[in-house]
């Protein structure tokens, strides 16, 4: 297992698949379908989309607060420190696009920036879920000068809301590192479905967690706490709850493995025991190894250069980097070059 740092509660094992988190609109059928083509793989695979229904946000929410995911705490005190200069280099947009908006509690500095230069801004926070942009909703509330435009969509596939026209230059925003959870094919295909819908001189910033010592990678996705090893297993929970299975979670372990040379962490549910699951909706019966690995999600970590080839690749042309003092994350801004 060259080249691979393993957390200590792990070991080194098969490489999965890897899959793009896809916003989740999720039908029965296509967690029925998601399932059943996954877990039939001669390596087994959960896409990542299904670790995101309400217990999983929630989850996902308290990793964000854990003293080892330095992640969102980071890209918020880039963000704070920088809005200013990060305004000031975007050209003073008078729209912002939030992909992924979540609750856009990040956001609103970059808004209180603009507000500062201008009389009045349009904010598009999109999202697939409507509690997540209600919750953005309430929390620009206090930002009285903003008008507020949500759209619920997933993207790259429904993009179109960009192209009606903006009433003059845009910034359209995708923080919190998702980029990272792309397999680098799809990362590209969406930039440059975003690149597509901008006009010349449109803004892009990006954060994104850079790659580092595997000794700090490890612990913010294992962390002591187990909360990221529940929001892991919930979703065989949420199989057991949607489709009448039967795992049972204590038989399963959260497993992450640092992919040096791919620069990507690798995370997933690996069975403790041989066992057999029953996925009664499904009428399947699934068989695990002892030591057998479903595969449910990937986190990149690239180098800035990466990044910027990445952005160029799009149709970009990446303008600044700010970032922390440890150089942990870099908030990435890039622009539509001239027609
Ligand atoms: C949402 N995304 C940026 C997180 C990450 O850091 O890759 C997902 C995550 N999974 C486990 N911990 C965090």
């Amino acid at each position: 297992m060259n080249g691979q740092v393993v957390s200590p509660r792990t070991r080194a094992g098969v490489t999965g698949e890897l899959a793009p988190r896809l916003p989740t609109r999720d039908t029965f059928a296509a967690v029925a379908e998601a399932v059943r083509a996954g877990l039939l793989r001669k390596h087994k695979r959960l896409p990542p989309w299904l670790l995101y229904d309400d217990e999983g946000s929630d989850l996902f929410e308290e990793i964000t607060r854990l003293p080892q995911y330095y992640l969102t705490r980071t890209e918020r005190a880039i963000l704070t420190t920088h809005a200013d200069s990060i305004i000031a280099a975007a050209g003073c947009p008078r729209e912002v696009v939030e992909l992924g908006a979540g609750s856009a509690s990040k956001t609103s500095v970059l808004l209180a920036a603009l507000l500062r230069r201008l009389p009045r801004v349009r904010y598009v926070p999109v999202d697939v879920s409507a509690a997540a942009l209600s919750q953005a909703a309430a929390e620009l509330r206090p930002l009285r000068l903003v008008d507020l435009q949500p759209v619920a969509a997933r993207y790259p596939e429904e993009l179109d809301f960009l192209r009606r026209p903006a009433n003059g230059r845009r910034l359209v925003l995708f923080l919190g590192s998702n980029v990272g959870n792309y397999e680098p094919p799809r990362a590209l295909e969406l930039l440059a479905a975003v690149r597509r819908h901008l006009a010349p001189g449109d803004a892009f910033l990006m954060g994104v967690d850079r790659r580092k010592s595997p000794a700090v990678l490890l612990p913010a996705y294992d962390d002591d706490a187990g909360v990221t090893a529940r929001f892991s297993k919930n979703v065989l929970a949420r199989l057991n709850r949607e489709l009448g299975a039967n795992f049972n979670l204590t038989r399963f372990r959260h497993v992450v493995i640092w992919r040096d040379r791919a620069s990507r962490l690798d995370l997933y549910l690996e069975s403790a025991v041989s066992q057999d699951v029953v996925i009664e909706a499904l009428d399947l019966r699934v068989h695990f190894a002892a030591r057998e690995r479903i595969h449910t999600e990937s986190s990149h970590k690239p180098t800035d250069a990466k990044v910027r080839r990445l952005l160029e690749r799009a149709g970009f042309v990446p303008e600044a980097v700010w970032q922390d003092e440890r150089r942990l994350y870099g908030v990435h801004l890039a622009r539509v070059p001239p027609g």
